[in-house]
């Protein structure tokens, strides 16, 4: 199907600079390869980001402004029957590109592949990065604030899954008991492998829904591999179980109907190591979207 690229150069959701420039970078890898549509959203420049420990609303309205024409150009892409994958930007921006595809697609499931939950809301946040906080919000659970722009279906939290976390705050393990998300730990990875949790991940975010929106936050890798993410936390997962994860997603992708790939912060890689396997991890989900109902089943 038609693809199209969406950047989201923003990191205005946590308090490490660099996540903006991430989309570009990755962008131009991708010249040669992609040959498709795409558009791109950056941050303002003029923005003074809220560095203020005790502000609990970091840089909120600017969030909302960014996100807000996010949105819309995402729903008025997937309404001409494009498939989108975005490029962030710290995780905030997803509340955008979630919220889209839920307005286009109805009644969807989301998979999460991030080494956070992202489940704080503004009363939990201990940092009050609002990066921390978009999960929540695109459950609908608390955060109105972060989806003012959106007037369609929210995502239910039991289609919702996290796989790969590790480091989540003990409030945020309360919202996510009281709002009924299913999180898949590192260690469930590690005990019962890639294939057995992708399988109930699919399983959950897919029962009677329209499809599921893929969210691949690159900090679910060990930083020892990838280190270029703005929040890294040790003892991730390989970088053959992330190619693996992938290589799932594309198995099923006649399920998938939208996919983004977060937090790389080219200013925090090293080697470019980080941004080698986003690439890969990208021409990957490209290839499988642009055959995407190209080949017909054909029942005999
Ligand atoms: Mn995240």
């Amino acid at each position: 199907m038609k693809t199209i690229i969406v950047g989201a150069g923003s990191d205005l959701g946590v308090h490490i600079d660099g996540a903006h420039l991430g989309p570009v970078q990755l962008m131009n890898d991708l010249k040669g390869f992609y040959q498709g549509e795409s558009i791109s959203f950056i941050q303002r420049e003029d923005i003074i980001k809220s560095r203020n420990l005790s502000d609990r609303r970091k840089n909120e309205y600017e969030i909302e402004e960014f996100n807000t024409p996010l949105y819309q150009a995402i729903v008025e892409k997937m309404k001409q029957d494009y498939f989108p994958i975005l490029i962030g930007g710290d995780h905030s921006v997803v509340v955008a590109s979630a919220l889209a595809s839920a307005k286009k697609n109805g009644d969807i499931g989301i998979i999460w592949i991030d080494a956070h939950t992202d489940y704080n809301t503004f009363e939990t946040t201990i940092t009050g990065n609002i990066h921390g906080l978009p999960l929540a919000a695109i459950n609908g659970y608390k955060n109105h604030e972060l989806r003012y722009f959106h007037d369609g279906n929210i995502i239910q939290p039991s289609k919702t899954v996290v796989v790969g976390a590790r480091s989540i705050d003990d409030a945020e393990k309360d919202n996510l008991r009281y709002a009924g998300v299913t999180v898949f730990t590192t260690q469930d990875i590690k005990e019962k492998g890639v294939e057995k949790v992708l399988e109930e991940a699919f399983a959950i975010a897919g029962y009677k829904t329209k499809g599921i929106h893929i969210s691949y936050d690159l900090d679910v890798i060990d930083p020892e591999v990838a280190p270029g993410v703005s929040i890294p936390e040790f003892d991730g997962i390989s970088e053959e179980e992330a190619m693996q994860i992938n290589e799932f997603i594309l198995k099923r992708m006649n399920e998938v109907v939208s996919y983004d790939l977060v937090e790389f912060n080219p200013l925090r890689d090293l080697n470019r190591k980080t941004e080698q396997i986003a690439v890969n991890l990208l021409a990957q989900i490209i290839r499988a979207a642009e055959n995407k109902g190209k080949y017909q089943k054909i029942n005999y």
